[in-house]
């Protein structure tokens, strides 16, 4: 998979170099490229944002830009995600579906987002999505950018190591339903005073399972009501 992101503060998207994603750049896995939207400014001081039409506070980003850049990004393969907070929610689901593209490309805005005529021309030439990763505001799209990038790539074949991490984890579909993960453990088998419980040092496998499913239905049922059918 190849992924391009377009923001003003390229070094934003540093960390995604490191971990994880970082090593699958690394196997060639996933390509990163990260391009400075002030590069495709055509003005002294590099402007990308003006004034709102229709008035209203803060300053809104300008689409020749966006346009310049993302004409020479994006080709027949591409899917244009831009994050806002009024896009369609992301998830798991929508995870596994990028997961297997060929082309991903982020939009990051700033200020109060992007002129909305840059997605409404790409949607005529490629699959834009509107994307917010959840009810609160950010300051700018890098963060949710990656947020979805680190979703995504470690969805990828060959990503993780243990495959069974990805398809086990909280939010995966089971047989029992989308259920969160229930509490994990390891050594030492007391820590503070702290045990372990009982039947997860048992060896007796059948039993671990139920226990740990009636775990995971029951904080599921707690943390997340809107998950069981509320
Ligand atoms: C973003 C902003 C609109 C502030 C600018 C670009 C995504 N889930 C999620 N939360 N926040 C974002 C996000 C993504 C891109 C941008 N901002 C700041 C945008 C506002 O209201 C009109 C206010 C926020």
């Amino acid at each position: 998979m190849k992924i391009d992101v377009i923001t003003i503060f390229p070094q934003y998207l540093a960390p995604l170099r490191l971990s994880l994603v970082g090593k699958a750049i690394e196997n060639q896995k996933l390509s990163l490229d990260v391009h400075d939207l002030r590069d495709h400014t055509t003005d002294l001081h590099r402007t990308v944002d003006d004034t709102p039409y229709g008035g209203g506070p803060g300053m809104v980003m300008m689409p020749e830009p966006w346009g310049a850049t993302l004409d020479e990004l994006l080709n027949n393969d591409s899917i244009l995600i831009i994050p806002t907070p009024s896009g369609v929610k992301f998830d798991q689901e929508m995870a596994e579906q990028l997961a297997s593209k060929p082309h991903l490309v982020f939009a990051c805005g700033r200020y109060e987002g992007i002129d909305a005529r840059v997605a409404q021309y790409y949607e005529k030439k490629v699959t834009v999505l509107e994307v917010s990763i959840g009810d609160y505001v950010l300051a700018g799209g890098e963060v949710a950018a990656i947020v979805m990038i680190e979703a995504i790539a470690r969805l990828i074949p060959g990503v993780l190591g243990n495959w069974d991490s990805a398809v086990n984890d909280s939010f995966a579909e089971t047989e029992h339903g989308r259920l969160l993960e229930g509490p994990v453990y390891t050594k030492p088998a007391v820590w503070r005073g702290l045990g372990v419980p009982e039947v997860l040092l048992s060896g007796n496998h059948a039993e671990i399972a139920k226990w740990q499913i009636a775990q995971a239905k029951q904080r599921t049922a707690i943390r997340r009501p809107d998950l069981t059918g509320e």
